[in-house]
């Protein structure tokens, strides 16, 4: 059984109906309970500027599924939603994106899948909603959130 933080994010086609659709699925997912979900913040675009606002939030789910399983299952639930995948857009407005940030202490590092998620230092729309739901986090690294979240901006971001 392995507890995993996933976020999500959406900037188009009515953003918040995009991500309470996409927690329905998670739902859903086989031998998966979800077990805290942040509020839903309003956040302006990070990486590329010119797109609209995001809403974005972190759910906390207890899985008995392995990751690469998990992995195929969050794929399959963006793709039905309508997201079109491919290199030239990986900043751009998307309907919905769905993110594994950490799942148990795990470290993996390939082409395929990057956990803990490769930025999640450098993004608020993470690390708030993360801290919203669990407060003593303990990064696979050793990094307390507590203490990440000193350096983190807390511009640009509101609970809507
Ligand atoms: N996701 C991105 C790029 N930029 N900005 C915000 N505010 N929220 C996101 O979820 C986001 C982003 C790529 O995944
Ligand atoms: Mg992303
Ligand atoms: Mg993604």
């Amino acid at each position: 059984m392995t507890y995993t933080y996933i976020a999500l994010g959406s900037n188009l086609n009515n953003p918040l109906q995009q991500i309470k659709k996409a927690i329905k699925s998670i739902d859903q997912i086989s031998l998966t309970k979800r077990i805290k979900t942040s509020s839903f913040y309003q956040t302006k675009p990070y990486g590329f500027l010119n797109q609209p606002d995001y809403i974005n939030a972190v759910v906390l789910l207890k899985t008995e599924i392995n990751v690469y399983h998990f992995m195929q299952k969050i794929q399959t639930i963006e793709l039905k939603q309508g997201r079109v995948r491919n290199l030239s857009n990986k900043w751009h407005s998307r309907i919905i994106d769905i993110d594994i940030l950490l799942f148990g202490d795990l470290k993996i590092c390939t082409s395929y899948l990057t956990i803990p998620h490769y930025d999640i230092y450098n993004r608020n729309f993470f690390l708030i909603p993360l801290y919203e739901i669990t407060s003593n986090l303990v990064f696979p690294d050793g990094n307390k959130l507590s203490e990440i979240l000193k350096k983190t901006s807390t511009n640009d971001i509101k609970i809507i």
